[in-house]
């Protein structure tokens, strides 16, 4: 398993990410704290310089593993499940717009935030038809490019559409697709999940993406997760890929950042 942390080349307000701020400037602090990767957010991939953003994170010696879509619901409002079917479009093509940067960097798209919440003037029936046209036609349209898409449980009090495993597994069924997986965040499941590393061995080779995050949302290692079972069922599935830090920059962006990945390589390496 190789490691990555959340970065954007964009001004965002979301809590989660570790680095806010100059993006050169923290691919290199990324960088030389050790981390294999960036997940890069994107809230526009039409308004970025694509090729120069990927050239800076290959210099560095770095991949990107994963895109991470959010920012276009919190600092947009776009949705799947907005009742206002402009903005239900916008959210889907803007899904489009992302798979020929996924393609170029060879990075797994994740859709969690951007599927929305159910607006207390909607049926949550026609929600859930919603959000399973846009996860559909956005997963049809990733497939043509070689893209994969990655659908990620959130805890209740984000959204109340799709909050656990096994309702997450139930819907990637049922959209269907080989290209279609599920990105499980450790924050989000010691809400929801009745048994973290069951829920891991249960979502098994549908993992396509991974963030960490401790209890409270701090870096591993500040919170009271066990990281040692959460590793260990993550490794018996075969998961190869990448374990990502998303978690706040507390106490200082660097050093959480630091301290997270020194965990998490301590306990993995215990686990070899
Ligand atoms: C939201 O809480 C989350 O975990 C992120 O991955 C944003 O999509
Ligand atoms: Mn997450």
């Amino acid at each position: 398993m190789k490691f990555c942390t959340c970065l954007s080349p964009e001004p965002v307000r979301f809590s989660a990410y570790p680095f806010k701020g100059d993006f050169a400037q923290n691919v290199e602090s990324i960088r030389n704290i050790g981390f294999d990767g960036i997940e890069l957010i994107v809230r526009d991939p039409g308004t970025l310089n694509q090729d120069a953003i990927i050239k800076l994170v290959h210099d560095a010696g770095m991949d990107i593993p994963a895109i991470g879509t959010g920012l276009a619901w919190g600092e947009e409002g776009l949705s799947f499940t907005d009742p206002d079917p402009e903005i239900r479009e916008k959210a889907v093509q803007r899904i489009f717009a992302h798979v020929p940067l996924a393609a170029k960097a060879g990075a797994v798209i994740v859709v969690g935030l951007l599927r929305g919440i159910v607006r207390p003037e909607v049926d949550p029936k026609t929600a859930d038809e919603w959000m399973f046209e846009g996860f559909s036609r956005c997963c049809r349209h990733a497939s043509d490019e070689g893209v994969r898409i990655a659908f990620e449980p959130i805890n209740r009090y984000e959204t109340s559409l799709l909050n656990g495993v096994d309702e997450g597994l139930e819907f990637i069924a049922e959209v269907g697709g080989d290209n279609l997986g599920m990105l499980l965040d450790t924050f989000h499941m010691n809400i929801e999940e009745p048994s973290i590393e069951k829920s891991i061995q249960k979502a098994g080779d549908r993992i396509f993406h991974f963030h960490y995050a401790d209890s409270n949302r701090w870096y591993p290692g500040a919170g009271h997760l066990d990281f040692h079972s959460i590793l260990t069922s993550l490794k018996d599935t075969g998961y190869s890929a990448y374990l990502s830090g998303e978690h706040r920059p507390d106490p200082e962006p660097a050093e959480a950042a630091r301290m997270g990945l020194e965990n998490m390589k301590k306990i993995l390496g215990e686990l070899q």
